[in-house]
């Protein structure tokens, strides 16, 4: 009953029962509240400390908070300068000596599988995929890696080798080669630049630099075999480079060149009538000398080519990259270049 001394003590009783409860209640809150600021304020410190350690070691240390490993900070490399510092001019290229390509591979450690290298220290101008049609010509291969790779790293490219072979015995065909290495790169790399390079045309001098132009590049220019002179103005053979932009301007290379001659100057009809024009080296620089050779096997003078070559500005839309009919047989990564084996048909 209200008044009665025993029913006042029951509810004072339960009055402070209530209230002990709600003390245990808000230190628990506390004890937990502090808990878990505790481990932040630890986790904090930590990353502190772990950034500190990161500003002495120079962004080596991976940066650690909650215990657990973030990404390593990656550090943004600036351009690589449009005239590459490592450059020496004219380079003395002899072929009177045998080549180890284990020696090769030696003398170039930063070059990748299948032929890749980027700079480590600043970051390329373009991606350039080199491509070469090859067949039966093994000691010239072991010539162009030789010369090529140390220069082209030390014009500072993000670039990529590519042989591609012809399978089979047929008559050669090195445009539907070039056009299958082409389409083969871009499945690999987002190149921008492609360099088609005969397997035997190298380069005298390292300031011809293998990257792309404004407009299609004669790479191979003057060479010894023509007494370092242009043999005609609208010669676009040995070596040349397009961009992909321009390569699709011109709907690649032709298909339907069997044997040796008339391809180079179809191309060079093909940029003429894209209205394009050729940019080229200057004689020094683009000096170049062309292993002799003889004429290989199934890659006779091509009869055909004088008519072909009077209708590229009628076949050119049809046929190019966008009518190629190629197979690819084989990917292989070897140390110092891909090759890319290719049934290109027959004629
Ligand atoms: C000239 C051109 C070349 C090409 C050829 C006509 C220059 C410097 N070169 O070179 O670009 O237009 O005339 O087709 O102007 N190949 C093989 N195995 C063979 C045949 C050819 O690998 O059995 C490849 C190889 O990369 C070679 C290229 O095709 O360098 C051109 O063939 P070539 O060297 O026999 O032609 P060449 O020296 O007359
Ligand atoms: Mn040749």
């Amino acid at each position: 009953m209200p008044g009665d001394p025993s029913f006042t003590f029951s509810v004072l009783h339960r009055i402070c029962k209530l209230v002990v409860l709600l003390c245990f209640l808000h230190i628990a809150v506390a004890v937990v509240f502090y808990v878990r600021s505790f481990d932040f304020r630890l986790a904090f410190v930590q990353n502190q400390q772990s950034n500190n350690n990161i500003s002495k070691s120079q962004n080596t240390d991976p940066v650690v908070s909650y215990g657990k490993v973030l990404e390593q900070p990656v550090k943004k490399l600036e351009k690589c300068p449009e005239t590459s510092p490592l450059l020496v001019g004219p380079l003395k290229v002899e072929f009177n000596f045998t080549v180890d390509l284990e020696l090769v591979k030696k003398e170039n450690p930063n070059v990748q599988p299948g032929g890749r290298f980027k700079p480590k220290d600043c970051e390329a101008l373009q991606k350039v995929a080199i491509i070469i049609a090859f067949r039966y010509r093994e000691e010239h291969l072991k010539y162009w890696l030789y010369y090529l790779h140390p220069i082209l790293q030390r014009q500072q490219l993000d670039y990529g080798v590519y042989v591609i072979k012809q399978d089979g015995n047929d008559t050669f065909n090195k445009c539907r080669l070039l056009n299958t290495g082409y389409a083969e790169a871009l499945k690999e790399y987002d190149y921008n630049c492609f360099v088609f390079n005969d397997v035997d045309v190298i380069p005298m001098d390292d300031r011809n630099t293998y990257k792309c132009f404004s407009q299609p590049r004669h790479l191979g220019v003057y060479l010894d075999k023509f007494g370092f002179r242009l043999p005609y103005n609208g010669c676009f053979g040995g070596a040349t480079s397009l961009s992909k932009e321009q390569y699709l301007k011109i709907n690649g290379f032709p298909n339907n060149y069997w044997g040796w001659g008339g391809e180079d100057d179809d191309i060079y009809n093909r940029v003429v009538t894209k209205g394009m024009s050729i940019s080229r080296p200057d004689s020094e620089i683009g000096k170049c000398r062309m292993i002799r050779h003889n004429r290989d096997k199934l890659n006779d003078p091509n009869p055909q080519r004088f008519d072909l070559l009077a209708h590229t500005q009628q076949t050119m839309d049809k046929d190019g990259i966008n009518s190629l009919k190629t197979q690819v047989l084989s990917i292989q990564k070897f140390d110092l270049y891909t090759m890319i084996t290719v049934d290109v048909g027959k004629p």
